[in-house]
């Protein structure tokens, strides 16, 4: 194959993706019915004494990173510590019955590390998570958001990684797989791994200190959760990459060039051609068999801690299949993401 057609493959296989991306964008009957949402849990949170303006929206309807099947994940922020998250849910959910806001399936999951409810919108059929507290789910939905910030490379690869992993049902730990966020931590990492990388390391670039409480399963952790902000002042990548070379550099370099017996996807730490020893997040105790994927703030959460073996199975051969089906495009020799040196 000559390196016109390699050229042409690969800008043909670019306007592709970016084509999906963009069909996938148009999201503003979802997006209204979230603000509506919004609102209207706001108006209940007043109701009941719980202040106004406390429901904020986190989760890939802050982030960016929302699809066709996103649901919407919302939290009341704010001084609600003299009454414990549990006993509100209740409280709404008791009003949430007795008055027809408007809302059906109305679901209590106490049980979770972060207790919810879930409740579906009658009009948009949309799914709503609602949470209290959750200060650690609004800052890592704000980084996240501000690495698409700085490159829209970002936005784009999370959404297609995203879409095909949902269709392929490879998102959920119940099934003992990654969950949607997982999976945006692995292509922020695979972003910063790149030499030169498409994305900075926000949190190594920050100095001023930003703490938060944690009071997940009736237990008080302190986390450390800065990260530069003010990305526009920030010089922009030398990486050149297009997304029709992103795409499949990222399932070659998780099905090639990481070690998931050794390393951590930890984007807290991760500089460019340099990998984390997932020995030395000494937090978790973990063994070879057992994927890494770090949240950046709460360092006592393995994402991958609930994958089984027939999930990551699952997860590597879908990948394998993905990069695959891209080779054939012709492509994959201009795609190879640069090797992390040891
Ligand atoms: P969808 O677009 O809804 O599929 P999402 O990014 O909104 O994906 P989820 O709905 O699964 O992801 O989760 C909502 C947010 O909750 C994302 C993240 O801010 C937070 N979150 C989810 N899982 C975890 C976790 N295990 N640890 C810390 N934060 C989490
Ligand atoms: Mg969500």
């Amino acid at each position: 194959m000559s390196a016109l057609d390699d050229a042409q493959k690969l800008n043909q296989l670019n306007q592709e993706l970016k084509e999906f991306v963009r069909a996938g964008s148009d999201t503003r009957d979802r997006e209204k019915s979230a603000r509506r949402i919004k609102l209207c849990l706001d108006g209940l949170a007043r109701n009941l004494g719980l202040g106004t303006g406390a429901v904020n929206m986190f989760g890939s309807f802050s982030n960016g990173f929302k699809t066709g099947t996103s649901d919407l994940d919302v939290l009341l922020a704010g001084n609600v510590h003299n009454e414990s998250a549990i006993s509100i849910l209740q409280r709404f959910a008791a009003n949430l019955e007795s008055m027809d806001l408007g809302f059906t399936n109305i679901t209590k999951i106490f049980q979770a590390s972060v207790p919810l409810l879930k409740l579906t919108d009658k009009d948009s059929e949309m799914e709503v998570d609602f949470c209290v507290g959750n200060e650690l789910g609004l800052r890592n939905s704000f980084l996240l958001n501000t690495y698409c910030k700085y490159d829209m490379r970002a936005l784009e690869l999370g959404r297609l990684v995203k879409e095909w992993a949902k269709k392929h049902e490879l998102v959920g730990t119940t099934d003992g797989c990654l969950n949607s966020y997982a999976y945006m931590l692995l292509v922020v990492f695979y972003l910063q791994s790149l030499q030169p990388p498409v994305v900075p390391n926000l949190q190594l670039m920050e100095c001023e200190s930003y703490l938060v409480n944690d009071r997940k399963w009736g237990g008080e952790d302190m986390w450390e959760t800065k990260f530069f902000t003010d990305v526009d002042s920030l010089p922009k990548s030398q990486n050149t990459m297009t997304i029709g070379e992103l795409l499949p550099g990222f399932f070659h370099f998780y099905t090639r060039d990481f070690d998931w017996r050794h390393h951590a996807v930890c984007i807290r730490k991760q500089e460019p051609g340099k990998h984390v020893d997932k020995y030395s997040l000494l937090l978790l105790p973990t063994n070879e068999d057992q994927w890494y994927v770090e949240d950046p703030f709460d360092l006592k959460h393995n994402l991958a801690g609930k994958c089984s073996r027939a999930g990551k199975k699952r997860i590597m051969d879908e990948m394998a299949n993905a990069l695959s089906v891209l080779q054939k495009q012709g492509v994959w020799s201009k795609c190879l993401p640069a090797k992390p040196s040891s």
